[in-house]
């Protein structure tokens, strides 16, 4: 790829040895994580297309749209209502935040005790590695947890930083402060775009972002089927494209994945005899290319049947209802749908439990792995309560608290064994 696209990326500005070395890993990565599946369906040739040219024929088409005149718009939270985005005519997209290359810059300005995702956007902007980052008209950071709000003042030295006040409570006061945040950014998306954010415009734009989180519904719950039919890996890897795809495509290929799928449940068949030990993960989000410890589990007699994250069905959860007649109607649905996000940095956060305790019993697992990044205090702390959630309906937990390098696999690995032996029982 690297040639055909030196042009491009040199114009982007980036780091083209440190980009190539990037791209080299995920590369290997790649091949070694997810072209090693055995019985993949036909419909991850676009999982493998998409990954293959995710900085090559996407940043492309980004460019080509910046020519015509749209602006792009980058996010790391799913807090971010990106319906608003694309109604003012811009091009959402999620910006990498999974990778440890980087961190040297990154803790030039960051304390070395700062969680792995800070540090990687941080490393991705520094470092001049990210396309996305790159591409990015407008960088929407939010006040989700301290270490995110502290980082976005950094960031802001670097690019043009939108930061959303995020409410870290459900009271009345709160909704009304959150609707004022979204109000905020709408009109920031408006004086970037040019583009007024109409009824009609707004409409589409659910429309599409509905659409979206339908086929992914589709996908999580053709996925509760016993024997499990497709891997834990390819589903993480649909919710990480999710973020960088064109809307419309993904739904249309998904769609397509998801009609295969069906067929290979009506017919019995799955990747794992159905005897596998079914796990579900749940915490911090996996941002690409961290897709180390899916591989962990399912290399060691395990399957992943759902991803209790943001990047997996935190994100999917709800709708925008759609029955908004007023431009003032569809910002209360959206308003509405996003304080429905139970992330941790929310107190107090009971519907959380709620969710992962009936995530639990509907994709009857077996255990739970809860995956903290190292120094993530929201999630690591909320575990004591989901530990014991889960010991009220009988689900061992195992606790895992890790970050971006490969270091730890092999003590990883021996857990997760000793974990998977142990609920196999
Ligand atoms: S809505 S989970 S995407 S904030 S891992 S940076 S919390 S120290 S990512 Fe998140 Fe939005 Fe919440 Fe979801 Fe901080 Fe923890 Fe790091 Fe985190």
């Amino acid at each position: 790829m690297s040639s055909q696209y030196e042009r491009m990326w040199s114009e982007l500005g980036l780091d083209l040895p440190a980009h190539d070395n990037l791209l080299k890993v995920l590369a290997q990565f790649y091949g070694d994580i997810y072209l090693s599946q055995q019985g993949r369906l036909r419909g991850a040739e676009y999982l493998d297309f998409v990954i293959s040219e995710v900085h090559g024929l996407r940043i492309q088409e980004l460019c080509k749209a910046k020519e015509e005149g749209k602006k792009i718009v980058g996010c790391f939270c799913v807090f971010v209502p990106e319906e608003l985005v694309w109604a003012a005519n811009a091009i959402c997209v999620g910006l990498c935040a999974g990778a440890e290359i980087g961190q040297a810059e990154a803790e030039r300005v960051l304390p070395r005790a700062t969680c792995a995702l800070i540090k990687s956007f941080m490393g991705f902007k520094l470092g001049r590695l990210c396309p996305f980052f790159e591409s990015s008209d407008l960088v929407v950071g939010e006040t989700t947890c301290d270490g995110k709000k502290k980082a976005y003042e950094i960031l802001g030295e670097f690019c043009p930083v939108h930061v959303m006040e995020i409410p870290h409570m459900k009271e009345q006061w709160d909704r009304t402060m959150w609707k004022a945040e979204v109000l905020r950014f709408m009109r920031r998306l408006e004086v970037l775009t040019g583009v007024p954010i109409t009824k009609d415009r707004l409409a589409a734009a659910l429309r599409m972002i509905n659409e979206r989180r339908t086929v992914l519904k589709r996908l999580n719950s053709l996925r509760t089927a016993i024997p499990t039919p497709i891997s834990g890996r390819d589903v993480l890897l649909v919710d990480q494209i999710s973020f960088y795809d064109d809307p419309p495509r993904f739904t249309k290929k998904i769609g397509e994945l998801c009609d295969e799928l069906q067929q290979r449940v009506a017919q019995g068949k799955g990747i794992v005899p159905p005897e596998t030990p079914r796990v579900m993960l749940s915490g911090c989000p996996m941002a690409v290319p961290n897709w180390k410890l899916p591989y962990v589990v399912e290399s060691s007699g395990a399957v992943i049947v759902g991803e209790e994250s943001c990047i997996g069905t935190r994100n999917i959860r709800d709708l925008v209802a759609e029955d908004g007649t007023t431009l003032d109607e569809m910002i209360d649905r959206i308003v509405d749908r996003y304080m429905k996000i139970d992330c941790a940095c929310f107190t107090p956060n009971q519907e959380r439990l709620e969710h992962i305790v009936q995530m639990c019993q509907e994709l009857k697992v077996n255990g739970l792995i809860y995956y903290t990044l190292q120094f993530c205090h929201p999630y690591a702390i909320e575990s004591y309560k989901v530990e014991k959630a889960l010991e009220r309906i009988g689900i061992p937990v195992l606790k895992i608290d890790t970050d971006y390098s490969m270091e730890d696999v092999r003590i990883l690995k021996n857990r997760v064994e000793a974990f998977v032996e142990m609920i196999k029982g």
